[in-house]
């Protein structure tokens, strides 16, 4: 009877060490030291032992139970004291000053395609973007250069690998975002007024002041009677806005084979006023974009009659804009993802 009692000690102790939740804990209470637990069973079954044996058994039972009592209090006071423990841990410090979320902000070159953007729709143009993957015809046939017109010279061009059965590879990275203009004649009848600002692809070596992909922005206006006095006043316009109300504006002669005549149009150097200072290279001027009436063969390709409609057309680098006003020296800084440089826009 006495040896029932040691391995009960025994085996109550060790299971009471391994409980490791309140639930456990209870459990463990009923089945030693409860009113139908083993404990209380031998002190039952203690009227059928001889009267010696009975005090022997008795003393140790009752010591026992005390000892039991006492080690379920500790077991149950280092269980509460663990979950206050690991609930502290998980508490959150709403005095500790909070973690930055880090916030964003955009491209130096999608503000600028943005503020031009702005200033166009104010006057009535509308965007539109096309794909930068073009054909042959979008991007040259289509603007009045032929294969072997000497003028595709002047835009190095990305091949796509794509054949045809007959041999010809017309698919390739758009040079100029013109064939989006193209694309909206064809579909559409005057009163036209577009931008197509979006990326565009030259096979280049990269250097400081070039770069094999840049964001350009035309625009196009073509309806009954607009004349190159519509071009003059509309890019007057749009150059005092970008570049401030007292600018100046130089139009001169220039070739593009898809308008006729053509022009470029500068500015008076910001910087200098004309002057002359390292900004406009002492000539007190600044190029910004390239323009011109229509050339009639455009407008007969897409079924525009050019006895009926006319129009202008104009085209520009938008990274040169950031470039003139922040005095950026290196065009390859804007798109080599360096945070350095972008966290200053
Ligand atoms: C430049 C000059 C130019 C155009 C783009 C154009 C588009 C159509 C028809 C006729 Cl659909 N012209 N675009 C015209 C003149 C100049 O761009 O220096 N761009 C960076």
């Amino acid at each position: 009877m006495l040896n029932q009692v040691e391995e009960l000690a025994s085996k109550a102790l060790d299971e009471l060490a391994k409980v490791t939740s309140v639930d456990q804990l209870e459990a463990w209470r009923i089945s030693y030291l409860g009113r139908k637990g083993s404990l209380i069973q031998i002190l039952r079954s203690l009227s059928s032992v001889p009267l010696e044996e009975r005090r022997l058994v008795g003393a140790r039972a009752n010591q026992l139970k005390t000892s039991l009592e006492i080690a379920f209090d500790e077991k149950k006071s280092r269980l509460e004291q663990d979950l206050t423990q690991s609930l502290a841990k998980e508490t959150i410090d709403v005095t500790l000053p909070g973690q930055l979320v880090p916030l964003g902000r955009l491209h130096p070159t999608t503000q600028i395609v943005q503020e031009i953007c702005d200033i166009f729709s104010s006057m009535g143009f509308q965007i539109v973007e096309g794909p930068e993957v073009e054909w042959d015809y979008y991007n040259f046939e289509a603007l009045n250069m032929p294969a072997d017109h000497p003028a595709r010279d002047m835009f190095a061009t990305l091949w796509m690998d794509f054949e045809t059965k007959t041999g010809e590879r017309p698919m390739l990275l758009r040079t100029h975002t013109s064939p989006v203009q193209i694309r909206v004649m064809e579909k559409s009848a005057p009163p036209i007024r577009i931008i197509a600002p979006g990326r565009v692809y030259r096979y280049e070596a990269t250097d400081a002041t070039h770069e094999w992909m840049f964001y350009q922005v035309e625009g196009l206006a073509v309806d009954k009677n607009i004349s190159l006095a519509d071009l003059k006043g509309t890019l007057f316009e749009f150059a005092r806005r970008l570049f401030g109300a007292d600018r100046k504006c130089r139009f001169r002669c220039d070739y593009f084979p898809f308008v006729e005549p053509g022009v470029e149009v500068a500015i008076d150097c910001m910087v200098c006023h004309g002057e002359g200072c390292r900004l406009c290279g002492n000539t007190g001027w600044i190029e910004i974009l390239g323009a011109g009436m229509v050339h009639p063969e455009v407008l007969r390709r897409v079924k525009i009659d050019p006895d009926v409609y006319s129009g202008f057309a104009f085209g520009m680098g938008v990274e040169r804009i950031p470039i003139l006003r922040y005095g950026i020296d290196d065009i390859r800084l804007f798109y080599n993802n360096d945070l350095r440089f972008l966290q200053q826009f």
